[in-house]
């Protein structure tokens, strides 16, 4: 099973992101952008995984976690990714308690690595993907798809208590995703 450990949105969140990605879609039609019941802020991508494997590795992640307390986080800026290059991914970048985040996701690292997974060497980039190119963009385009993402940002800021284990089914029409584990972060 494909597996990733991320953070879901809110519903406020997700319904301010399903007002932009429905005024997106209709300009940018060499984007594929994302289902906004699929939103949400990747912590850390664990690809394929046996079946067996998956309560071990909760039971890390749950113990892994440090006096994790509640989170507050606002999506406030545009994110291009890459930077340069070839854009891949259209996102928007995370702003409020970042480094307790980083901090999250370092032992998320430190779980999953003690259960045999990768760790993760590109730095955390917090953010929430909204699409992914079909086909290139052109550089000369980025100013302006920045600029109209940019229109529905800074999102509403919103409290984090839990992030979860989520199962990717990947189909023609798109991703389907089944959360298999909470973690939350209140009370420790
Ligand atoms: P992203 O949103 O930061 O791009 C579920 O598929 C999530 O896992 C995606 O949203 C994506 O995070 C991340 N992901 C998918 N494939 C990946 C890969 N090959 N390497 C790293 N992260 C990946």
């Amino acid at each position: 099973m494909r597996l990733f450990l991320a953070i879901e949105l809110p519903e406020l969140s997700r319904h301010h992101f399903a007002v932009a990605l429905d005024n997106l879609r209709r300009p940018w039609t060499n984007i594929r952008w994302v289902n906004a019941a699929n939103l949400h802020l990747t912590l850390k991508f664990l690809g394929e995984v046996e079946d067996r494997a998956v309560a071990p590795l909760s039971d890390a992640i749950h113990q892994a976690l440090r006096s994790p307390e509640p989170l507050q986080l606002q999506p406030d800026h545009a994110e291009l990714l890459p930077p340069r290059g070839r854009l891949r991914v259209v996102a928007a970048g995370i702003s409020g308690e970042v480094e307790p985040l980083r901090m999250l996701v370092d032992q998320i690292e430190t779980a999953c690595t003690g259960c045999g997974f990768r760790r993760e060497h590109r730095p955390f980039r917090p953010h929430i993907t909204l699409g992914r190119t079909r086909v290139p963009v052109p550089s000369s385009s980025r100013g302006a798809l920045a600029n109209d993402l940019q229109a529905y940002l800074p999102a509403p800021s919103f409290t984090v208590t839990s992030f979860s284990l989520i199962e990717s089914h990947l189909g023609a029409g798109g991703s389907r995703y089944v959360r298999l584990a909470d973690f939350p972060l209140a009370g420790g």
